[in-house]
C-alpha cells in the first residue's frame, strides 16, 4: 500500500514552459470548416489560405438584426397558465401544448456576418511548398507558399489591445507582390475608397429576421420603429515600396515585398436596450478611431503587444501527456489517423488548448458572450441564429472558463445575465404574473427572454422557463473559484436571490411535495405506460435539480454573507419539500415525473444528470446509488449524440469518477464529431462541444465542486504519465500536478485568497498513514481526506507524495 506524505511547504512550482500548439495544414481551406479563426473576443476572422484568391470572412461580435426586445409581446399570456396547469394534473397532455402555444412569444434574433475581405493575388507559376497554420500559442495564423521561387508569406492576428485585424503579406525576393483587395457582402452594402486611399464597406442589418412575415426582400427599415443596426469595416494599406492604386471600390498594390493591412471594424450598437439606428454609436467614428491609432504603430509594436496580451491568459495553464507530439504531420491527418489509432495524445493537449485559445478570442471583457459559434459565422441564415440556447449550451460556453484560468472571460456572460435580468424580470411579471426574472430557452444579444415559437413553437423547447436558476449557477461559481466576496454580495446576491424569487413562484404544491408544472426535460420526449406521447409534464427531474442548485447555493451565500437569514431559512424549507429525486426499475435516474419511457432512449440531452454535472446534488462521494443511477442512464443513453451531447457525456464521467470511460467519450467526441479546424460539429458547427470537452478534460484532472480539492479524480489509464499546471479549484486555489504510472507524484497548490485547503488524491482508499509535518494541518477524516489545512494567500504548498 502506498503512504502518502503530505509536507506543508513553501514551494517553488516549476515552470513548465508552453508547448507551442499549431495547428497546421498542406493545402487550402475548401470550405469553411476547415477555415482557421482568429479573434480578439470582438472582431473575429476565417482564413481560408488560399494561395491566389484569398478569402477572409469577418465578424463583429455585435452585428445581430433587430433591436430592443418588447417587453410585453404577448399580454394574453397569463390567462393561460391556469389552465395549463390544469390540464396537467388532468394529463390532458394535447390540449396543455395547445395553451401552452398561446403562450409563446417572437424568435430571437440573428448573428450576422461582417462581410469578406477578397485579396487576390497575382501568381505567374505554379504554386508550391504550401503551408498554413493557426499557431493557438501566439494566436497567430500564417500561410506561406512559393511561386517561381519567391516565397510568400501571409501572417494575420486580431489583436485585443489594438482593436484591429492585421494582415502582413511578404515576398522572399524585393517587388514581388502585386495583389487586389476587395470587399463583399450578401446584405445591403456600399463600398467605397476614402481620399486616404481607405477601402471602406458599409451595410445595414435586417431590422428583423422573422423570414415567415417578412419574406424576401429582406427588411432594412421600419418606418414605424426603427432602422437595422449599421456597420462597417476599413482596410487600409500601408507599404514602404510598393504601389498603391484603387479603382472605386477595389485597392491595388503593385510591385511592393512587404504590405501591412489594418483593418477595423464597428457597429452601431449601443446596449441591449437602445435602437442600435436611431440611438447607435457612431460606428464611423470608432472604426476611423481604431484604424487612426493602430496606423500609428508598426508591425512589430502590434504584434508585440498582442502576444503579450493573448499570452497574458493563454500561458497560465500548460497540459502536457506526452514528450513526442505527433505535430510533424498536418493537423487534420493527425485526425484521420487518430480515428484508425486512437493514440495521439499531442492532439489530445491540442484540442483541449484550442478550447482555451477560442475562449479567449471570443468572450472578451466589456463584450458580449460567445454565441453559438463563438464569434464566427459566415450565413445570414445561420443555423439556430447563432444566438444563445439556454437549456445547455450557452453554459457549456462558460463551464471551462473558470477551472482553466480564464476566469475574466466569464464577464460578458456576468453581465450579458444582468441584461437577462432586466428583460427576465418584465417576463416574469407580464407572462405569469410573478416576482423575480425569468428566461426561456432561446435568446440573443438584445437579451430576449420571453418564450419564443410564436405560437406554432414546440413547447419542449420554447416553453422551457428556468434558464434564469441555470444561469444563476454561473453567478456563483464565479464566487467559487474567486472567493470575490464584494462581487458575491453586490453582483451575484441580488441576482440569485431575484431569480430564486421567481422559483418560487413558479413551484406549486401538489400530493405535499413542490412540483413545477409546465416542465419539460429539455428537448425530450416520453411515453406514458398507455402509449400516450408527451414532452410537457410536471416536476421533471432537472428542473428540480436546477432548483435545488439555485437554493443550495443561495443557503451557502448566505451562509457566507449573513445578510439574509431568513431568505435562507425559507429556502431550506422550500428545498425540503422539492419533488424527490428517483431511481426507476431499471436503475436509472428518472427523469419525469413518473417512471416513463423515452420515445428516443439515446436522446442528446441528458438533463436529468444535471445533479451530477453542472450540478453538485448527486457524487458517488455523496451517495453512491444515486450515482449508480447516473451510471446506468448514461449506459442506456449510450455513448452517441451530437458534438455539445458527447462533451458533456465526458464531464459526466469524470464525475463518475471514470476516467476511462470519460476519456471513450474524449475519444468519440474527436472521431465523429469534429471537423479539420477542430471545430466541434453538432452539425453544422457548434463551438458549445469544443468548450464542453475542455471543461470535461479539466474534471479528469481537478474537482472541487463539493468543496474539496480531488487530485486526478478520472485520470484515464491512457493518461499515465503527464504534467498539468494552472487549473483553479473552487476556493481559490491554483494547482499543478505531475503523475506517473497513473499515481500522482507530485503537486503544488497556490492559495490565493487564503482559503482552508482540503484534499484527496485518486488513492482514495489508502489514507491510512498521512503524515504531516505542519502543526496547523488538520485531518477531518482519514477515511475521506488526506488532509485539511490553513493557508496564506500568495503561498504555494507543496504535496509530497512517497
Ligand atoms: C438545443 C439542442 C440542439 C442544438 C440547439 C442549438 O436546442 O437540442 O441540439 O444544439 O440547442
Amino acid at each position: 500500500m502506498k503512504r502518502l506524505l503530505f509536507l506543508l511547504l513553501i514551494a517553488q512550482s516549476s515552470f513548465a514552459q508552453q508547448k507551442t500548439l499549431v495547428l497546421w495544414y498542406s493545402q487550402p481551406a475548401k470550405d469553411w470548416n476547415e477555415a482557421l479563426p482568429i479573434g480578439n473576443g470582438r472582431l473575429g476572422a476565417m482564413i481560408f489560405g488560399r494561395a491566389g484568391d484569398e478569402l477572409i470572412q469577418l465578424n463583429e461580435q455585435t452585428l445581430w438584426t433587430g433591436g430592443p426586445v418588447n417587453p410585453n409581446p404577448n399580454p394574453d399570456a397569463p390567462k393561460y397558465l391556469q389552465p395549463v396547469r390544469n390540464a396537467l394534473f388532468k394529463d390532458s397532455i394535447g390540449q396543455a401544448i395547445k395553451l401552452l402555444r398561446k403562450m409563446q412569444g417572437p424568435n430571437t434574433e440573428m448573428y450576422q456576418p461582417l462581410g469578406d475581405i477578397i485579396l487576390k493575388q497575382q501568381l505567374n507559376g505554379e504554386v508550391s511548398n504550401y503551408y498554413r497554420d493557426l499557431n493557438i500559442s501566439n494566436a497567430t495564423a500564417t500561410t506561406r507558399f512559393t511561386v517561381n521561387g519567391v516565397e510568400y508569406t501571409r501572417e494575420m492576428f486580431s489583436s485585443a489591445p489594438d482593436q484591429v485585424i492585421i494582415i502582413r503579406l511578404k515576398a522572399s525576393q524585393p517587388k514581388a507582390l502585386s495583389f487586389s483587395v476587395g470587399v463583399n457582402h450578401e446584405l445591403k452594402f456600399s463600398r467605397m475608397i476614402t481620399s486616404d486611399n481607405e477601402l471602406v464597406l458599409k451595410g445595414k442589418a435586417r431590422i428583423t429576421n422573422d423570414e415567415r412575415r417578412n419574406p424576401k426582400p429582406f427588411i432594412y427599415e421600419d418606418s414605424l420603429h426603427q432602422d437595422g443596426m449599421r456597420f462597417q469595416f476599413r482596410i487600409k494599406a500601408v507599404t514602404k515600396d510598393g504601389v498603391v492604386s484603387h479603382t472605386d471600390s477595389i485597392l491595388t498594390i503593385s510591385n511592393a515585398t512587404e504590405v501591412l493591412l489594418y483593418v477595423s471594424a464597428a457597429t452601431s450598437y449601443n446596449g441591449f436596450d437602445k435602437y442600435p439606428d436611431k440611438d447607435g454609436k457612431d460606428e464611423e467614428k470608432i472604426a476611423k478611431q481604431f484604424l487612426q491609432t493602430s496606423l500609428k504603430k508598426d508591425y512589430k509594436q502590434l504584434l508585440d503587444a498582442h502576444v503579450k496580451d493573448y499570452q497574458k491568459y493563454f500561458n497560465r495553464v500548460v497540459l502536457s501527456l506526452t514528450d513526442k507530439s505527433a505535430d510533424d504531420q498536418p493537423t487534420d491527418k493527425r485526425l484521420t489517423d487518430y480515428r484508425t489509432t486512437g493514440n495521439d495524445p499531442g492532439l489530445e493537449e491540442l484540442y483541449f488548448q484550442f478550447g482555451r485559445y477560442l475562449l479567449i478570442s471570443s468572450s472578451r471583457p466589456g463584450g458580449i458572450p460567445a454565441n453559438l459559434q463563438g464569434i464566427w459565422n459566415k450565413e445570414i441564415r445561420p443555423s439556430w441564429r447563432s444566438n444563445y440556447t439556454t437549456n445547455i449550451n450557452v453554459e457549456m460556453n462558460y463551464w471551462p472558463a473558470e477551472m482553466c484560468n480564464l476566469s475574466e472571460m466569464t464577464e460578458p456572460l456576468i453581465q450579458q445575465i444582468k441584461r437577462w435580468a432586466v428583460n427576465g424580470k418584465a417576463t416574469a411579471k407580464n407572462y405569469y404574473n410573478m416576482r423575480g426574472w425569468a428566461v426561456h430557452h432561446n435568446s440573443d444579444m438584445w437579451a430576449q427572454t420571453n418564450p419564443v415559437g410564436e405560437g406554432g413553437g414546440d413547447p419542449k423547447w420554447a416553453n422551457w422557463a428556468l434558464g434564469s436558476p441555470w444561469l444563476s449557477q454561473h453567478l456563483y461559481e464565479h464566487y467559487r473559484f474567486t472567493s470575490d466576496k464584494k462581487y458575491l454580495k453586490e453582483t451575484a446576491y441580488p441576482l440569485m436571490k431575484s431569480a430564486a424569487e421567481f422559483c418560487l413562484d413558479w413551484l406549486v404544491e401538489k400530493d405535499g411535495v413542490l412540483i413545477t408544472a409546465p416542465s419539460t426535460s429539455p428537448e425530450n420526449v416520453y411515453v406514458l405506460p398507455n402509449g400516450t406521447k408527451g414532452s410537457v409534464t410536471i416536476a421533471s427531474a432537472m428542473d428540480m435539480e436546477i432548483i435545488w442548485d439555485l437554493f443550495t447555493n443561495i443557503i451557502e451565500a448566505d451562509s457566507i454573507l449573513n445578510i439574509d437569514k431568513d431568505f435562507a431559512a425559507l429556502l431550506k424549507a422550500k428545498r425540503a419539500k422539492l419533488s424527490p429525486l428517483k431511481i426507476g426499475k431499471a436503475g436509472n435516474l428518472i427523469e419525469w415525473y413518473g417512471d416513463w419511457k423515452d420515445e428516443d432512449p439515446q436522446h442528446r440531452h441528458v438533463s436529468h444528470l444535471f445533479a451530477l454535472h453542472p450540478g453538485r446534488e448527486i457524487s458517488p462521494l455523496l451517495d453512491p446509488k444515486f450515482a449508480d443511477a447516473c451510471r446506468k442512464t448514461l449506459e442506456v443513453r449510450g455513448d452517441g449524440g451530437t458534438g455539445w451531447s458527447k462533451a458533456w457525456k465526458i464531464n459526466f464521467w469524470a464525475r463518475l469518477l471514470d476516467g476511462d470511460h470519460a476519456y471513450k467519450m474524449y475519444q468519440q467526441l474527436l472521431d465523429s464529431s469534429t471537423m479539420k479546424n477542430l471545430f466541434d460539429s453538432h452539425p453544422p458547427f457548434q463551438i458549445d462541444g469544443n468548450f464542453g470537452a475542455t471543461s470535461g478534460i479539466a474534471e479528469m484532472l481537478l474537482q472541487s465542486h463539493l468543496n474539496e480539492i480531488q487530485l486526478l479524480p478520472a485520470l484515464p489509464s491512457k493518461w499515465k504519465d503527464g504534467h498539468v499546471r494552472g487549473l483553479i479549484a473552487r476556493g481559490a486555489f491554483e494547482v499543478e500536478m505531475f503523475w506517473k504510472d497513473g499515481k500522482l507524484t507530485k503537486a503544488f497548490i497556490t492559495s490565493k485568497a487564503g482559503n482552508i485547503c482540503k484534499l484527496r488524491t485518486n488513492q482514495n482508499s489508502a489514507i491510512k498513514d498521512i503524515k504531516t509535518t505542519n502543526t496547523t494541518a488538520q485531518l477531518n477524516n482519514q477515511t475521506q481526506y488526506i488532509t485539511s489545512f490553513a493557508t496564506v494567500a500568495g503561498k504555494t504548498y507543496e504535496v509530497v507524495i512517497k
